[in-house]
């Protein structure tokens, strides 16, 4: 059986427990390979390893660490069909999406911290003449980094990309449900030139590895992506070590389509908001909301469209959605279209896997695109995130209530506004309480621009200057004259 191993201190090595997990593949709940179960002793391992490494990386010049986040950004991109399989085997996700979005955009986190440290420029200022105050942006060290199973490189290259860019070094904890791209990544990285010690990828549960990594004194920030019960946790495992926390968590966004679209032209976008990736993406669009004039003929357009989507083995070309990531998240995901049956709602389409898939898949995690309308507001579909390839579809009349019911959730990620009024988008994206809102478009990422939510979507932005922001400390020195 295939084994992956944990990645400290320049060498792959086995778990000092040699214990191991089972990966069982999404698209016929067979093992494909199996992890190491770190334990607390692995952790450790990985943390005084960066913390060797940090002086020596902390002081090699800008231009050189640009150079090496380069060639990594190089390897990854020569590497996109190995890269780009294994995510596709680890998460369900179609083969065609992870390298048309999860793998470029690996490489481009690695490419734009590598050139933003090479042009930054800092404050100062002149005290009449009687002295001069001049900022220092210093790293703080040991970066711990850790993502969620749903884009598992793209979010972990765009933790790791920022930390080393500023000079820390990093301990790097992967999903346990998706651990292939990732030491993958530690072999690239090493190719690349990277010294030892400077990042390390240990692997296994949440619960030691997370939390070991998260609890240790010398770990002086953690960047977090995943659910919002488990950043809780992190939070409360960060107390009393003032660590700098970065968490981006759930989301249960609103898609909010005014009358005055053209349905032939927007509908495709909107397909793509609400199931890409199986709608394993936290900024997906689970609540569309539809002003009522168009609400019947909407729901039928797009219904309609929803059952058209190619739902099959991820690795074919028009595959446009793939299986859920595991069992349980895929029986969690069912769950919900039974409890918004109990509540009344109405199923226009999917809720069930797919006819047409053929023997080899039957023990796969499929399930059809879903569309149901006719939930209340304060049904428990709306109040909590799926997390997979199911909507809701609710109308409302004037654009005050639209916002109103799009805010009234405990998340608060991201919204898109479809419609050709931009006067009455830019009121909306004003009024909407959220930390990103797109109109007429939807996952364009500027990575210039910050990135995070609010409420229960998390804490804190990454992306630009607020990611140079987070991974460094600003020192005010004073000299008299
Ligand atoms: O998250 P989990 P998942 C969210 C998305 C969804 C979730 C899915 O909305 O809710 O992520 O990813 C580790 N201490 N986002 O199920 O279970 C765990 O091993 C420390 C939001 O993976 O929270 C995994 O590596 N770590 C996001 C990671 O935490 C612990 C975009 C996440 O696990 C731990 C993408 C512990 N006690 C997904 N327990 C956004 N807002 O951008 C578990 N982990």
């Amino acid at each position: 059986m295939r084994r992956l191993l944990n990645f400290i201190d320049g060498e792959f090595r086995e778990p000092t427990s040699n214990k191991w997990l089972e990966k069982h593949s999404p698209l016929n709940d067979e093992v494909i390979y199996e992890l190491p179960d770190s334990g607390e002793m692995d952790v450790i391992q990985a943390i005084s390893s960066a913390a060797k490494a940090f002086e020596k990386w902390a002081a090699t010049p800008a231009e050189e660490r640009s150079q090496i986040l380069n060639r990594i950004a190089d390897l990854i991109d020569e590497n996109i069909d190995a890269l780009a399989m294994a995510e596709c085997e680890d998460v369900g996700k179609p083969l065609s999406l992870a390298r048309k979005l999860d793998v470029p955009r690996a490489s481009q986190n690695f490419r734009f911290f590598a050139s933003k440290i090479l042009h930054k420029v800092e404050t100062a200022s002149d005290m009449d003449g009687q002295a001069v105050n001049y900022v220092l942006r210093q790293p703080l060290g040991v970066a711990g980094l850790i993502a969620p199973w749903n884009l598992p490189l793209y979010l972990m290259t765009w933790k790791i990309a920022p930390a080393l860019a500023t000079g820390n070094v990093a301990v790097c904890k992967p999903s346990e449900f998706t651990s292939q791209s990732c030491f993958l990544l530690a072999d690239l990285m090493a190719r690349a030139g990277l010294p030892k010690g400077v990042c390390n990828f240990v692997f296994g549960l949440g619960d030691p590895v997370g939390r070991t990594l998260v609890e240790h004194p010398g770990v002086p920030l953690i960047s977090f992506t995943g659910g919002t019960k488990t950043g809780e946790l992190v939070q409360k495992q960060s107390l009393g070590h003032f660590k700098k926390l970065s968490l981006e968590l759930g989301g249960k966004n609103a898609t909010i389509v005014l009358k005055d679209v053209d349905l032939k032209k927007v509908v495709p976008s909107i397909l793509r908001a609400s199931f890409l990736n199986q709608g394993e993406i936290c900024l997906c669009g689970s609540r569309i909301l539809v002003q009522e004039d168009l609400f019947e003929e909407f729901c039928e357009v797009f219904a309609e469209a929803a059952s058209q989507l190619v739902v099959g083995d991820p690795r074919e070309e028009n595959t446009f959605m793939g299986p859920l990531v595991s069992k349980v998240h895929y029986k969690k995901v069912k769950s919900f279209v039974e409890i918004a049956r109990k509540e009344d709602g109405k199923v226009l389409t999917g809720g069930e896997f797919p006819e047409n898939l053929g023997d080899e898949f039957k023990n796969g995690y499929f399930l059809r695109p879903t569309v149901i309308k006719d939930l209340t507001q304060c049904s428990e579909i709306h109040q909590t995130e799926i997390f997979g390839p199911v909507v809701t579809v609710n109308s409302f009349k004037y654009l005050h209530e639209g916002v109103k019911w799009a805010n009234t959730s405990p998340y608060g990620l991201s919204a898109s506004v479809w419609t050709k009024d931009l006067s009455k988008a830019h009121k909306m994206a004003r009024d909407l309480k959220v930390g990103t809102v797109w109109v007429n478009t939807w996952l364009k990422r500027d990575l210039r621009m910050p990135f995070g939510g609010q409420k229960a979507s998390g804490l804190g932005r990454e992306g630009g200057e607020d990611s140079i922001d987070f991974f460094t400390e600003k020192k005010t020195v004073c000299i008299e004259f």
